[in-house]
């Protein structure tokens, strides 16, 4: 067990004992020994095998014992009695925002609330405003909460979707019988949450493939089973549907299927205004719904179907109603980033705050994956719990980087690190001093704690972008999908002050945001403001976010010139220099 997990385990700990009303002096105790844990700077596996737990402040006999049984055994017999001794409910409780253990011991003891469905009521009635130290408001926020839990439940992130669809799709194109196969609706217009995953393949042997997905290791589970049909459950719990249709029909059914609905309702209304039908049988000669290939316009390619109703192809991501139409009309479609255009990135983590690779790591994988460049971007000091460093440490940062950079080109090798920093956007001022951000070649600002109202927190950002050491704001609305709202914040206001001081945009590429939301960025290059596609890197795995990056990318019509990290180095650090020698 890694000691990730082992942290987790004892913060969860700490907490079923607050809800089991236990003395806080005892909770806390978990908590800081997760702490310590977390931010071990040997193996855990070594500290148990050497039994030296005991040498660390704040880990006390009884944690040692926890410590040692989870490490050894990857079981403990503590926990699972304790888990199973609090309501199930409570603990479903704690995932609602706002509400922790005090909060939730309150519910259930003045208004006997032991699930999420009895603490919707409660606040339907109106009865936990009533509660001391609750009040309109929170119960307010606490229905918001719950309702957006709900809807977060029936999707899943691109991350996760593309890591059981992919596999699974694989496989489906080596069996002999499939003519054609491909994923299709939202996973194929890269949407940053997906509903449910759609496959296609044309086959003449519809059974075969039907028989071969349902058996595909990647499949929990057979919802539904028809001769050219079948739903099934993934891994994760993901929900896909696979569609066999004939060779002829698979274009239509591919445009079809891929959506969006949006999407299709004009591409239908395009055909009916020729005197033509589109459904996902074909494109027919017909005034009425039909499904008769005699009357079927011959498609090979999706590309043909937009051709015959006098439109440029519009590739998938750009499927949304969002002007596709009006530019495809006029043949004006942008040519979309791909994600073999970004060079390096610019927001990234490594062991000095709380990433998990170490600059030697980082350097030699961004180098071996063909990047040009890779900034390592820690957290500053006053992310404390990320282990933000002090100016000292950034410092001593920028010259083991440096050392790093020689011995590059000493070998005669071109990769570079850049030295950075993301700077938390404090109340009101930057955590560092600018005499510190001028000694940096990249400087990502972020706003970590956010105040609870829009004004504060657009003043904020806008001080940010205002500083002319700043080259980027990093996720600038601060949500994590399907997990955390964003903060609340006038984005087109933040958007402007940085259109006006030159500053960019991040298009933070982990999957738990795609923060600037594609959405946005249609007003932000209007503005003429510059992207920057980030994967916010923890661990050298995280670079694959690049390609999800550039999928939402190209779902923002981002061509490569709207995208810093596509320039190559020497291009990039002219661009670097430009804001701070205004
Ligand atoms: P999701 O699964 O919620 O992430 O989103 P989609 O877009 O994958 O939606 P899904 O799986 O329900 O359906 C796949 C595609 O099929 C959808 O993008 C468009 C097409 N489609 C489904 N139902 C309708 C419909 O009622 N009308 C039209 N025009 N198209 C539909
Ligand atoms: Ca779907
Ligand atoms: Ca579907
Ligand atoms: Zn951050």
């Amino acid at each position: 067990m890694d000691k990730e997990r082992v942290a987790e385990i004892l913060v969860e700990i700490g907490t079923l004992l607050e809800l089991k009303g236990e003395n806080p002096f005892k909770t806390r105790a978990y908590q800081n020994g997760a702490r310590i844990i977390e931010g071990l700077n040997e193996p855990l596996q070594k500290l148990v095998a050497e039994e030296r737990l005991g040498e660390l402040k704040g880990i006390g006999d009884a944690l040692q014992q926890k410590i040692t049984e989870l490490v050894t055994t990857g079981k403990l017999k503590y926990y699972d009695e304790l888990k199973a001794s609090v309501p199930a409910g409570l603990v479903a409780m704690l995932d609602i925002p706002g509400l922790g253990p005090k909060k939730i011991i309150a519910l259930n003891k003045h208004l006997g609330v032991n699930s999420v469905e009895k603490l919707e009521v409660a606040c339907k009635d109106g009865k936990v405003a009533e509660l001391d130290g609750f009040g309109e408001k929170t119960q307010t926020k606490l229905l918001e909460g719950i309702a957006h839990r709900r809807l977060y439940a029936l999707r899943s992130r691109l991350d996760d979707a593309l890591a059981a669809a992919e596999p699974v799709l694989d496989s489906l194109r080596q069996h002999p019988d499939v003519i054609r196969c491909s994923t299709a609706g939202s996973l194929r217009r890269w949407r940053e949450t997906i509903g449910d995953v759609d496959f296609l393949v044309s086959s003449k042997q519809p059974e075969n493939i039907i028989e071969y997905f349902v058996a595909q290791p990647g499949i929990l589970s057979v919802s539904a089973k028809g001769d050219t049909k079948a739903s099934v459950i993934l891994q994760g719990g993901i929900q896909a549907d696979l569609r066999v249709v004939s060779d002829e029909e698979f274009p239509f059914a591919l445009a079809y299927f891929t959506g969006s609905k949006e999407h299709n309702i004009v591409m239908r209304q395009r055909a009916i205004a020729r005197g033509l039908r589109l459904n996902e049988y074909g494109l027919f000669k017909s005034k009425e719904e039909t499904r008769d290939p005699k009357l079927r316009v011959a498609c090979a390619t999706e590309e043909e179907i937009y051709f015959a109703l006098d439109l440029a192809y519009v590739p998938p991501e750009m499927r949304e109603d969002h002007g596709e139409f009006e530019s495809a009309e006029k043949g004006k479609l942008p040519k979309l980033i791909e994600w073999t255009d970004l060079k390096g990135a610019l927001h990234n983590h490594s062991t000095w705050s709380d990433g998990h690779n170490t600059l030697e790591e980082i350097a030699a994988h961004m180098d071996e994956l063909g990047l040009q460049y890779w900034a390592v971007t820690d957290h500053s000091r006053a992310s404390y719990q990320a282990k933000g460093l002090d100016p000292e440490r950034v410092r001593e940062q920028l010259k083991a980087i440096k050392q790093i950079n020689q011995k590059l080109a000493d070998d005669g090798n071109d990769f570079r690190l850049l030295t950075g920093s993301e700077v938390d956007v404090l109340k009101d001022k930057l955590d560092f001093d600018d005499d510190l951000l001028a000694e940096l070649d990249v400087v990502v600002a972020s706003l970590h704690v956010p105040a609870n109202n829009e004004a504060d927190n657009t003043k904020r950002l806008i001080r940010a972008a205002e500083n002319k050491y700043v080259h980027m704001l990093g996720h600038l609305t601060g949500r994590l999908l399907l997990d955390r709202e964003p903060y609340p914040v006038n984005q087109e206001a933040v958007i402007d002050a940085c259109a006006e001081t030159g500053t960019w945009i991040e298009l933070n590429c982990n999957p738990w945001r795609m923060d600037l939301d594609w959405r946005k960025w249609f007003y932000a290059r209007s503005k003429g403001v510059k992207c920057v596609i980030n994967p916010d890197a923890h661990r050298n795995g995280d670079a694959s976010y690049l390609r999800l990056g550039a999928g939402v990318a190209r779902k923002a019509w981002l061509t490569k010139s709207d995208v810093i990290n596509t320039l190559p180095l020497e291009k990039l650090k002219k661009e670097l220099a430009k804001k701070r020698s205004k």
